[in-house]
């Protein structure tokens, strides 16, 4: 039998805090309730959260140059299933998983989907990947995949992305996210119009494979592996993409697809306002796709995000339904640690902007006083929720502590003895053939 976080750990290890944890609860309770919010009512919020973790960022992620396998890691999809649950019972916010495909295929789907049903978990997505030449594969993607100039590879590339489908309907999932590394290194390379023409009849092709009820989410960014151009570079042209493709099609945001300096949440409020927003890859960035932990370099960026979302959900704006996933690579922590800190660190900016006195933001707005409005918002941002996260978890039978608790627990340690390491590539992204 494997090692498992129960219950009986989970609350031997919340005992200690839960005097302390209520008094601050009373606290914030009592300062709230002054400003005229309902801790209670945020507290139900918290609990209903949802993010979906990624499969492909439970192992140690690497750079380009680099990866340093930590020991106890999972070496296939099913212990990873085993690591996702770990993560769920610490937070209880993170019972779906998103798929990378073929790095996390299983050879026994039936059982990976009943191994997850039966530790409470669900697959939310699949994810293809045709930004990498697998063993054995026929053609290369080396010029591209989707949108490449010789249809026998566009027609392989689009025969993944269906088999994935195919495969994510026997898990029980609802959506599939399409990233392509298409794009060139050079001006002249490509012709700019004809490779976005060619995406897009091959997209079709895949929306054709799609079930009624699936969405198919697409992914822009802004550069690598391509440093010259990119097919899906960005917002603007993924809107142009879903809206081509039907109303299945949608506008996937990764927060770290873009140039340092670009208006985040201004690009959510569009997609939103245009029935095109599908939903999200989480993660934080300083300089480029650096796949930090969400709320680590920007957390007031993260915050303003939020704002957006809840600011449409509470106008009840159509077609609005976002997938929230994390899509993060864990180099230097624990990948649990960083997960389940990740996902507390989204409930903390949606409860933040839960927080913000919409009338009063609407009435500054109205009269132009840009000194009270952004006030208002940062009254929200710098209010400490962290004994609402702590109660609702708790509540939720998580941890108060989800990192101590999971340390306490000797997981990790555990795991090393159950998972011997195997032949671990150390190779970064520069060494993967
Ligand atoms: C890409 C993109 C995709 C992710 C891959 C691993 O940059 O963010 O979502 O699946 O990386
Ligand atoms: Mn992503
Ligand atoms: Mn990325």
């Amino acid at each position: 039998m494997s090692f498992r976080l129960t219950d009986a750990l989970i609350a031997e290890a919340n005992a200690p805090s839960a005097e302390a944890l209520a008094d601050d609860y009373d606290h914030l309770g009592n300062q709230l309730a002054r400003r005229g919010a309902d801790i209670e009512a945020l507290t139900r919020h918290a609990m209903a959260f949802r993010v979906a973790v990624p499969s492909w960022g439970f192992t140690t992620g690497g750079t380009r140059f680099a990866r340093y396998p930590g020991p106890g890691e999972p070496r296939n999809v099913y212990e990873k299933i085993e690591d996702c649950e770990t993560v769920n019972r610490l937070v209880r916010v993170t019972p779906g998983v998103s798929l990378h495909i073929p790095w996390d295929t299983p050879d026994r789907p039936a059982e990976l989907r009943a191994s997850a049903e039966s530790r409470g978990l669900f697959f939310d997505s699949t994810n293809s990947n045709t930004f990498q030449d697998q063993p054995g594969q026929r053609l290369s993607y080396k010029f591209g995949s989707l949108s490449h100039t010789d249809p026998a590879v566009r027609r392989q590339a689009i025969d993944h992305n269906v088999e994935c489908i195919a495969l994510g309907r026997q898990l029980g999932a609802k959506a599939h996210t399409v990233w392509i590394g298409d794009g060139s290194n050079f001006p002249g390379q490509s012709h700019l119009r004809g490779a976005l023409d060619r995406y897009i009849a091959s997209l079709r092709d895949v929306c054709a494979a799609l079930p009624a009820d699936w969405r198919l989410f697409i992914e822009h960014k802004l550069y690598e592996p391509a440093f010259y151009s990119t097919v899906i570079g960005d917002w603007g042209t993924s809107y142009h993409c879903a809206r081509e493709l039907g109303p299945q099609a949608f506008a996937l945001v990764d927060l770290g697809h873009h140039a340092p300096t670009v208006n985040i949440e201004q690009i959510v409020a569009r997609l939103i306002q245009f029935g095109k927003l599908g939903g999200f890859h989480f993660n934080d960035s300083k300089y480029g796709d650096d796949d930090l932990d969400a709320g680590s370099i920007n957390p007031f960026q993260l915050f303003l995000v939020f704002n957006e979302l809840v600011d449409a959900q509470l106008e009840g704006v159509r077609a609005f339904a976002p997938a929230y996933m994390l899509d993060q690579s864990h180099n230097v922590t624990d990948p649990i640690e960083s997960i389940a800190t990740s996902a507390g660190e989204l409930v903390r900016a949606y409860l933040q902007a839960l927080l913000v006195d919409r009338e009063a933001l609407h009435a500054y707005q109205e009269r132009n006083d840009a000194l009270m409005a952004l006030l208002t918002l940062k009254q929200a941002f710098t209010t400490d929720v962290s004994p609402i996260l702590a109660t609702a978890r708790a509540r939720s039978g998580g941890a108060i502590d989800p990192v101590a608790t999971f340390r306490l627990s000797e997981y990790r340690a555990k795991k090393v003895q159950e998972r011997p390491a195997e032949n671990q590539s150390t190779a970064g992204m520069i060494g993967i053939v």
